[in-house]
């Protein structure tokens, strides 16, 4: 079970969390039309907390609801607004915050009509996506049965929780079968993303991602790319196969929940040494330090508040 906190910001008031609910004609628990984001904020030395990469988020919700036709009745800036407040009323320190933007009830059948936009934001704690061990060990994944969206088919870059469907039929089956999680492949069978998370490989010190095709944009993989380079690793956006995954020195998923996992093993085939490889143990250390505001360089990343 979730760790519950105290309020959840609701179209701009702060609901006590048991009183933050809707109807069960909700237009979108029936077909899906809502927006999310996914934040997290962390504890810094200095005694305050800073919200990782806030604004892009924001930035992303807008997006996504444009991409759907939603109407949000909020910008960025206010979005970005409303989560530092969240996290304030419920004294939050550390953990994960979920802005959700959905189409409310009205009218039924497919078209959303003019059913009103809603906007919530929760926070709770939230520790390690994959499990306490993973980022130091590693996880266990499988390539999923199922692939990722043709990209007309659901609209990739935006955060849309109908999307999410995919996500849940890989996820489901890579759990059932004794994985940690699924590796997707997009309709043309290239490597994809995960059910939750983008991906990477390092191959005779270069460093590889999917480009932003059949992928969320992750901020996490953007931070993670532009870390690289500046540590003067080369970082290229570019297709690869199954396979190549298969022999890569090094892999590792990125994303806001999983933060820089490493990946031990593709379908029962080790990957490198069979733990975090000396590229993903540099990144992934960096990562944390400028998440925790503890690099000036990336100082506006981080949006910091006091409880
Ligand atoms: N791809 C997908 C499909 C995805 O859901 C995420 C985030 C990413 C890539 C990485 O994006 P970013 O967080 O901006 O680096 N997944 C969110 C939801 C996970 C969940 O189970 O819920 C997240 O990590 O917050």
């Amino acid at each position: 079970m979730m760790e519950k906190t105290n309020f959840i910001w609701f179209d701009g008031k702060m609901l006590p969390w048991d009183q933050a609910q809707v109807h069960v004609l909700t237009h979108a628990l029936h077909y899906g039309s809502a927006v999310f984001e996914g934040i997290r904020a962390y504890a810094c030395a200095d005694g305050s907390s800073s919200v990782f990469r806030l604004a892009e988020h924001s930035t992303r919700l807008v997006n996504s609801a444009k991409i759907l036709r939603l109407e949000l009745p909020y910008t960025a800036k206010q979005i970005s607004e409303a989560v530092v407040e969240t996290l304030k009323a419920n004294k939050l320190r550390e953990g994960y915050i979920r802005p959700l933007s959905f189409v409310g009830e009205g009218e039924m059948g497919v078209y959303p009509g003019t059913n009103p936009v809603h906007t919530i934001i929760a926070v709770w704690p939230w520790g390690a996506y994959l499990g306490p061990e993973a980022l130091e060990m590693g996880i266990r994944a499988k390539t999923s049965s199922f692939a990722r969206m043709h990209v007309n088919t659901l609209m990739s870059k935006a955060k849309a929780a109908g999307n999410y469907v995919n996500s849940i039929l890989a996820k489901v089956e890579a759990k059932e079968e004794g994985y940690d999680e699924a590796v997707m492949l997009d309709t043309n069978g290239f490597v994809s993303e995960a059910s939750g998370e983008n991906i990477f490989i390092v191959r005779d010190g270069i460093i590889k991602t999917t480009p932003w095709t059949s992928i969320l944009g992750g901020i996490t993989r953007d931070a993670v790319m532009t870390v690289a380079r500046d540590l003067g690793y080369r970082v290229e956006e570019q297709q690869f196969t199954r396979d190549e995954l298969y022999i890569a020195d090094e892999a590792f998923f990125t994303g806001t929940a999983a933060e820089l996992t490493p990946i031990r093993e593709v379908d029962r085939r080790v990957i490198g040494a069979g733990k975090a490889g000396p590229v993903t143990k540099h990144l992934q250390k960096e990562f944390f330090a400028v998440v925790k505001g503890e690099n000036p360089k990336y100082a506006g990343w981080s949006t910091h508040y006091t409880i």
